[in-house]
């Protein structure tokens, strides 16, 4: 792909989204030599995205949907600029096959996958039945979708309780019930039925049998329009919280070699069944006998995309841009190898003490980590505004390192020397947390991780496990420090009823 700079290579990309990722487009852009193209709401005209593009132009008010999610308006600032190509990046326009025929008919080119490919990996009962023709597994349960109750008891008799129920047009945990037993039965698949219809208009649902413990693991694939395509390994999505991850790493700590072979080939096999081109995901669950089913494709680059690239050393977004300039992937799967193990964390603007209400609001002042192994993916700068019009995420901050120990102390390190202080609310401790629990450091949990293990206290000060947990960073802070005093992390826990986690010191730099 390197040779693709040439002709075949863009001039100028509009880049139709907004904060980290939009900034992440901009930078593989300067990396090609191709111009990049921000857009803006009202509320954006300030970002670091307009900021650091080459030219930026308004597309409308706050509402994303006068805004970024307006065809007219971003199709008019991409002839205006004279674009001639379209990345949508994630989230917006990014899984709209409508969208993405509409930048094909202007005459610019969609750097994402096909319009087909995004149809119908969108149609969640159709996915599962042109993967289950193309020899990929999923899920024991219905083979299409169902209309009553009645036929939910039969195959509920015959796959076993727990079931899932899930709307057709659902996904990412939308449109989902749980059903323990014969009893509740009729009256979830009612609610199923009747939610799905009034959020997504189409009230089909179809079953699963519940997985217990499930892992969600996912599988990038690259694949570009001359029938090449690799997988580019997992990633290991578990730690979520309402169905938005929080922490992704890779590799997975649970998964064997065998078993990312397997999986690496079933996600190729996968994409190839769609005839897919671009960057893609094929999202599988894992049950805690290390069966995996495939449960959905996201048609699109993926907010966790840099944990693969520290790993890999691939340029996912770049070799986005290269596959729709017509490039051929410039590797075969032989030549892909993951190396080391990265982390990210996803630094929000949210109160994790008030249920994670979205809490944003001015940057006063602002301090990133740098460092040995430390990447941070950010969509604001200081005195920006996080505004509340849209996902309030600050950044993603990731690490690299030798092994999964190392990166985690990385992370650690990296949380420590993270300042975010104003008008706002952060995830930043909730994060320390999570790098401090026994169940995450060694790499024994599921999807239900948050969920079991975090409970905040009334006076929206950390978790009580969180004691637990900075008193465990202490001793191995001791420990670390009975070889080698740097200082870090060394401050003994100090009176027997103070937080220890204030006692950790450097973590309590935020004072709030
Ligand atoms: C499941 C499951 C257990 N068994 N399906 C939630 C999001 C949706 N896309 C699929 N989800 C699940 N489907 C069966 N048959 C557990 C979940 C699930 C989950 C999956 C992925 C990531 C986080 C999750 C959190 C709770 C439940």
């Amino acid at each position: 792909m390197a040779g693709s700079r040439g002709r075949l290579m863009f001039k100028r990309i509009l880049i139709a989204n907004r904060g980290e990722i939009a900034v992440r487009i901009i930078r593989a852009c300067r990396d090609l030599g191709i111009e990049s193209i921000a857009v803006y709401s009202d509320a954006d005209r300030a970002a670091l995205h307009v900021r650091e593009a080459d030219h930026a132009y308004p597309v409308g008010p706050a509402p994303a949907a006068e805004s970024y999610l307006n065809t007219a308006k971003i199709l008019e600032a991409a002839k205006s600029s004279r674009a001639d190509a379209v990345h949508p990046g994630y989230g917006f326009f990014s899984e709209r096959a409508a969208f993405a025929r509409s930048v094909q008919r202007a005459g610019l080119t969609w750097i994402g996958p096909p319009a087909h490919a995004i149809e119908r990996m969108g149609d969640k009962v159709e996915a599962r039945k042109l993967m289950s023709a193309a020899g990929v597994p999923v899920v024991p349960g219905s083979p299409g979708t169902l209309e009553t109750a009645a036929e939910v008891a039969a195959i509920a008799k015959k796959i076993g309780f727990p079931i899932m129920v899930k709307a057709a047009a659902g996904g990412g945990g939308k449109g989902l019930r749980f059903v323990e037993n014969d009893k509740d039965l009729a009256s979830v698949v009612r609610t199923v039925a009747s939610e799905a219809k009034s959020s997504f208009g189409d009230g089909r649902f179809y079953v699963e049998k519940f997985l217990k413990q499930p892992r969600h693991i996912e599988v990038q694939v690259l694949a570009d329009a001359h029938g090449n395509i690799v997988h580019v390994f997992e990633r290991e999505c578990s730690i979520q919280r309402r169905h938005q991850k929080v922490v992704e790493e890779s590799p997975s700590p649970f998964i064997t070699a065998k078993m990312r072979a397997e999986m690496g080939e079933v996600a190729v096999r996968a994409a190839k069944a769609v005839k897919y081109v671009s960057a893609g995901t094929i999202e599988f669950l894992v049950d805690a006998e290390r069966n995996f089913y495939f449960l959905e494709m996201n048609t699109r680059i993926q907010v966790e995309h840099p944990v693969t690239e520290l790993v890999t050393g691939v340029d996912l977004v770049r070799a986005q841009i290269e596959i729709a300039a017509g490039a051929k992937l410039p590797f075969k799967q032989k030549d892909l190898t993951q190396r080391g193990w990265a982390i990210e964390c996803r630094i929000y603007a949210e109160d994790p003490a008030a249920g994670f209400v979205p809490a944003p609001g001015k940057i006063e002042t602002l301090r990133f980590p740098d460092g040995p192994g430390v990447r941070n993916d950010a969509g604001v700068y200081a005195g920006a505004e996080v505004p509340v019009f849209y996902d309030p995420m600050i950044s993603k901050l990731a690490v690299w390192g030798a092994n999964r120990e190392q990166a985690i102390d990385r992370m650690r390190r990296a949380l420590g020397e993270f300042v975010i202080s104003g008008d706002l609310r952060t995830n930043l401790d909730f994060h320390r947390w999570i790098m401090t629990h026994p169940g995450f450091l060694k790499g024994d949990f599921d999807t239900y991780f948050i969920d079991r293990e975090y409970h905040p206290n009334q006076n929206g000060a950390a978790p009580r496990g969180a004691e637990l947990a900075a008193i465990f960073l202490a001793a191995i802070a001791a420990q670390k420090n009975a070889n080698h005093s740097n200082g870090a992390g060394a401050q003994p826990v100090a009176a027997p009823n103070a937080s220890a986690w204030r006692a950790i010191g450097r973590f309590d730099i935020l004072g709030r």
